[in-house]
């Protein structure tokens, strides 16, 4: 007997700190808002009916299995189409599935009702960023994927939040209702942030609709939920929550920021950058935004991204370079980065291909001959 109790204490001890072990380890997320707990409490219950049903299913088939085996005698019993039974299995699983859909179709309508929302925030994926807008804001930036390269690479140890981290996080208020209007550039991304329960679809020509609003402040953490390329796992999303002034405060002096970077790039038309400042922020620049498809070495990668090491455009045609680094090309995965960048970095990165790799054009681009090309369209 002794020898039995260690391992059934063992079993119950288990069996009694269960719930705690779920919610840390295999559970799903409870949120911050009201419809992520609503979500939560709908797949508590349902997974709780489908236990019991299971438990009762199961407890039934194997106590008759057990209890009217063959070897103890048991007979068959004979009878055919019984109408009680036959009405009481229809009936018993659709009062179930009715009792599931009540709630369920409550929530669900619930999370569609983007209306008298307080913000708007335009949502925007491309391979591979997410862009956001505040709409009437004047505030609109991207954000974009922190960790190091060598982390990716194995070369230094992975951080914390690894493949989790941006450079700007979306900042939205607390207690307030915020609408996301979400769409593409390119090809179809999904937005989705566990915490709030939202997870939507960016697809290029559609704008879908979302909402949350967030109870505690925060940050949040998501991802790209639809595969969409070569570094889909590298775009993900981070968000701040603040409390409704701090994040007025923060918005007024965003906005600020914005407007005085554009007055700044203004009077940076009739600068002249020397070939180094331009070389060495130019390859910042190229790491940033082009190696990801280009490839650091700037040979591209054959058949998906063409190679600017040689290429016949870099050079031979200066205008048509700038214009394709400014417009990209449309229907393909080459963006326009005339927003993304600022005039200074637009100058640097454009110069830097057009001398890096043994490109050796010895050609500077200076900021004013981007502004140039861009009056010229
Ligand atoms: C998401 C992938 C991607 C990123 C990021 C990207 N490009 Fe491209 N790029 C392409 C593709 C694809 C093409 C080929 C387009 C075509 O079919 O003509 C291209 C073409 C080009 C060309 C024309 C090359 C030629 O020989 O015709 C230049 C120049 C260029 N890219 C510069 C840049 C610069 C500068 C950046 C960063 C600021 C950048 N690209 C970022 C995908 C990308
Ligand atoms: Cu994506």
């Amino acid at each position: 007997m002794g020898v039995h109790v260690k391992p059934i204490i063992l079993l119950l001890s288990l069996l009694a700190t269960w719930p705690v072990r779920a919610q840390a380890r295999l559970n799903m997320t409870e949120g911050v808002t009201d419809i992520s707990q609503k979500v939560y409490g709908l797949h508590m219950t349902i997974l709780i009916i489908c236990a019991v049903i299971g438990v009762l299913v199961f407890g039934v088939m194997f106590w008759a299995i057990i209890h009217h085996r063959k070897s103890k005698g048991a007979r068959a019993a004979q009878f055919h189409e019984s109408t009680r039974v036959e009405i009481l299995w229809t009936l018993i699983p659709f009062v179930i599935l009715i009792a599931m859909a009540v709630p369920a179709t409550r929530t669900l309508v619930a999370m569609e009702d983007a209306s008298q929302s307080d913000l708007t925030v335009q949502v925007t994926g491309s391979q591979w960023k997410w862009h956001y807008r505040y709409f009437d804001e004047g505030v609109e930036f991207y954000s974009l994927l922190a960790t190091l390269p060598q982390q990716i690479e194995g070369r230094v140890a992975k951080g914390k939040n690894y493949l989790l981290e941006v450079d700007q996080p979306l900042v939205l208020p607390t207690d307030r209702k915020i609408r996301f209007l979400i769409t593409s550039d390119d090809v179809i991304h999904s937005w989705w942030v566990p915490a709030f329960a939202v997870k939507k679809d960016a697809i290029p020509g559609f704008i879908n609709e979302a909402w949350t609003r967030i109870n505690e402040s925060g940050l949040y953490r998501g991802q790209c939920a639809e595969l969409c390329g070569k570094d889909h796992g590298f775009m993900p999303i981070v968000v701040d929550a603040r409390s409704p002034e701090e994040f007025d405060g923060w918005l007024a002096q965003t906005r600020a920021k914005q407007a005085e970077a554009k007055a700044a790039e203004q009077a940076l038309v009739a600068m002249e950058m020397t070939m180094d400042e331009l070389m060495q922020q130019g390859e910042q620049v190229y790491q940033r935004h082009c190696a990801a498809c280009h490839q650091a070495n700037g040979e591209g990668i054959p058949g998906a991204f063409p190679a600017l090491k040689g290429s016949e455009l870099i050079l031979n045609d200066k205008a048509g370079h700038i214009d394709v680094v400014l417009y990209g090309k449309a229907g393909t995965a080459m963006q326009s980065f005339d927003k993304q960048l600022a005039l200074k970095e637009l100058a640097a990165v454009i110069t830097y291909e057009r001398n890096a790799w043994g490109n050796d054009s010895g050609d500077l681009v200076q900021p004013g001959d981007i502004d140039q090309a861009r009056q010229g369209q």
